[in-house]
């Protein structure tokens, strides 16, 4: 059977119009390119044709390149010959009509077209700094040509998504149509307008807005911190800078050079590889292909401390009206003063507008008891993290509330099964695990119960993608699978400081491997009180536990972090900024002198290694016991929960890059050396030997 083509050329009297429809988003992938060339020629061949329009088929316009054939050795179109060219030598006014999403390749086609128009809902950008490449097809040439140097640096050195109505306004759009207007007869009508006007307005024979000559070098000094380690977001810059000072074809080479560099470059092999397990991670590939996730409208949270006020913020962000409650009332107040805070410093930041907080705020709605939300259909329990608090708010939700209604619980550790027992609705319960911030980490780690339905499931999942979240599918272990395999590093961290190191020394090597802030700043920030809870649980239950004398020393002189002006680090008054103590290290210096741990010089990567190489050996444990489905899903994790760099890829993928023979080597060495919890796991060593990377790695079942 013939397949149908990807790119065809339709008439609508005397106008032409290049249809792609390469579903599902119509990346540029095989075969698009070379359809879009021959249409044009096709259209500029035909003498019943006066203009033509540039339209996607489904959902989308054109997401960009087809980034699955990035660094598959696929060959480009030579300069000269690409789609843009022949829109540039066309003899026909093309118009490009947009909807969905016009981004990196798809909006430079857009760029290379003479008109663009777009419905309200589309947006526009060029992405391709977030694979760690740059627009390679022409976008950093006509783009500053179009808009300026400032607002495509803006654009290209983000890659944020423009709202139509904000590209109308900084004139990479022509028009937006009115809501609800058909973008095909509009675009028709439109090509139609323009068809005898001459000469064709083209991007590229426009000069460079003026600008001021430092906005490189301020950008260059505005993005690195968070560029740092990184080429791309730099060869961004150089080349918005080669098309304010050369020649347009000679920037063009430029562009060309720097993309050509980048394509194969670690960083963005390794972005590439994070936006697939971005979406991979959403599959659940045990449970049935039909199932659907049930829609929602309905949603409460229980507790109005820091996670559930951060919580009922996140529902309040995307639409959603959501009720919040408390056991007192003056909880219930601190915590809706505590999330008017937060939206206040947002405003206050420039992030959120004034009104937009009000109509979030107003979507919050603080409710008294239980009777409130008896008949809402989704509820997030955010309550004390221990079981005996939590036991009692299930039981008594299962009770009210209508027995479809399904039950979350934001726990970060406890066992979802023992709390699901406590109702009569097992199938029904889930666990719900944000990160803190609630209302700005990504991730969403959902628990999977033994009992809970896949339609379940199904919900949690879709629940935090409707809520902006990248949701994660985790089983039901002690610290499920983010936490879990993040714990030996945190308690590795503060082994480090038994043996020689100091809470600056480890979070430099760690700021510099590309985190935002080091573990024991972060430690900090989240509280030292709240791990030494856990640590209290663990050993309690675990005689071999490894207990952390240093970390539980800080706790017992009331030292538990910013919000008591002390924790690894001192803090002034009102200020967040981490100053190293010498009262810690007088701490440290004692403990060592009561343990005798014999003391040595440690590089910069066995650091990084110890740290990192725990969880990597934990991540293994956890696949092996079937609580993953993926080791990207692990690196998912890790990138959104935890800060792990995302040019790094994650954890596991991070892990491969050092080679699964030499982490299993090393550990097997710190296996010696300090004993158990260094055990090489049954999944690490059959990689090793068998010469598997981690990201083949295959999970036992699910369960
Ligand atoms: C570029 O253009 C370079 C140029 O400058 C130079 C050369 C011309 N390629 O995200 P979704 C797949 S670089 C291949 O779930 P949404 C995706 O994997 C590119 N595949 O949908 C998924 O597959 P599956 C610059 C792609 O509605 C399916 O489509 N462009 C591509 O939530 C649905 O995706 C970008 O970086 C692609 N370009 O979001 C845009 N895009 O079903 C990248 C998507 O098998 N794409 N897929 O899992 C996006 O940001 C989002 O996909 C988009 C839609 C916002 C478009």
């Amino acid at each position: 059977m013939s397949q149908a083509p990807v790119v065809r050329l339709e008439k609508d009297n005397d106008i032409g119009v290049i249809v792609v429809d390469y579903p599902p988003v119509n990346a540029l992938g095989p075969g698009v390119a070379d359809g879009i060339v021959d249409a044009l020629n096709r259209g500029n061949a035909d003498p019943e044709i006066r203009a033509m329009v540039l339209i996607g088929a489904g959902r989308s316009f054109i997401a960009g390149a087809d980034i699955r054939g990035f660094g598959t050795g696929r060959k480009r179109a030579p300069l000269g010959s690409r789609t843009y060219d022949v829109m540039d030598r066309s003899a026909k006014p093309v118009v490009a009509a947009i909807h969905g999403y016009a981004l990196g390749g798809g909006l430079e086609n857009a760029l290379g077209c003479h008109y663009r128009i777009a419905v309200p809902a589309a947006k526009v950008g060029l992405p391709e700094v977030q694979i760690g490449i740059l627009p390679g097809g022409g976008g950093t040439q006509r783009l500053p040509r179009l808009v300026g140097p400032k607002v495509a640096l803006d654009m290209i050195t983000s890659g944020r998504h423009v709202p139509a109505p904000e590209a109308l306004a900084l004139g990479i759009l022509d028009e937006v149509l009115p809501e609800g207007a058909d973008l095909r007869s509009s675009a028709v009508a439109y090509a139609r307008r323009v068809a005898d006007i001459r000469p064709l307005p083209r991007v590229r024979d426009r000069a460079v807005p003026p600008y001021d000559p430092g906005l490189f070098d301020a950008t260059r000094k505005a993005i690195a911190r968070r560029a740092r380690n990184q080429k791309a977001p730099y060869r961004c810059i150089e080349a918005v800078e080669a098309a304010c000072t050369l020649p347009f074809e000679e920037g063009i080479a430029r562009e060309n050079e720097f993309f050509a560099e980048l394509e194969n470059s670690d960083e963005a092999r390794a972005l590439r590889y994070a936006f697939f397990a971005e979406r991979e991670v959403a599959k659940l590939p045990d449970m049935p292909a039909d199932i659907k996730p049930r829609d929602f409208h309905d949603p409460a949270v229980i507790g109005a401390g820091t996670m559930g006020g951060g919580i009922a913020m996140s529902f309040a962000d995307f639409g959603y009206d959501v009720k919040i409650m408390d056991a007192t009332e003056a909880a219930l107040n601190r915590g809706m003063e505590r999330i008017r805070n937060n939206y206040a410093t947002s405003v206050k930041r420039g992030s959120l507008a004034q009104d937009d907080m009000e109509r979030r705020l107003a979507r919050i709605h603080p409710v008294a008891g239980y009777d409130d939300i008896k008949d809402c259909d989704i509820v997030v329990e955010a309550v004390f993290e221990r079981m005996d608090v939590k036991k009692p708010v299930f039981a008594k939700l299962d009770e009210i509330m209508n027995p479809d209604a399904l039950l979350f619980s934001n726990t970060s550790a406890l066992d979802m099964d023992d709390l699901a027992s406590v109702t009569g609705r097992a199938q029904n319960i889930a666990g719900t695990h944000f990160f803190s911030p609630a209302n700005v980490m990504k991730l969403l780690e959902v628990v999977r119960p033994s009992k809970a339905s896949p339609e379940t499931m199904a919900t949690a999942m879709a629940m935090g993608r409707k809520i902006g979240k990248i949701s994660a599918m985790a089983g039901n272990t002690d610290g499920f699978v983010a936490n879990r395999s993040r714990a030996p590093f945190n308690g590795e961290m503060v082994i480090l400081l038994e043996e020689g190191c100091l809470p600056e020394q480890v979070d430099k090597v760690m700021v510099d491997f590309g985190y935002p802030m080091g573990p024991f700043a972060v430690g900090d920030l989240a509280g030292l009180d709240v791990g030494a809870e856990g640590r209290k649980r663990r050993a309690a239950a675990n005689p071999n536990y490894r207990k952390l004398p240093i970390a539980d020393r800080l706790v017992e002189l009331g030292r538990f972090g910013q919000k008591t002006g002390a924790g690894w680090y001192r803090y002034e008054k009102g200020d967040r900024t981490p100053h190293p103590d010498p009262e810690v290290a007088a701490i440290i210096k004692q403990v060592i002198a009561e343990l005798g741990t014999p003391q040595h010089d440690f590089t910069d990567q066995e650091i990084l290694f110890r740290l990192l190489f725990s969880s990597v050996n934990e991540a293994c444990r956890i696949l092996e016991e079937g609580k993953a489905y993926r080791a990207s899903d692990v690196d998912v994790m890790w990138l959104h929960g935890f800060g792990f760099p995302r040019y790094r890829g994650g954890l596991m993928y991070w892990a491969d890059g050092i080679g699964v023979k030499n982490v299993y080597d090393q550990i097997e060495r710190w296996h010696q050396q300090y004993g158990e919890r260094w055990a090489p796991s049954r999944l690490l060593r059959h990689l090793a030997e068998s010469g598997t990377p981690f990201r083949e790695a295959k999970p036992a079942p699910f369960r």
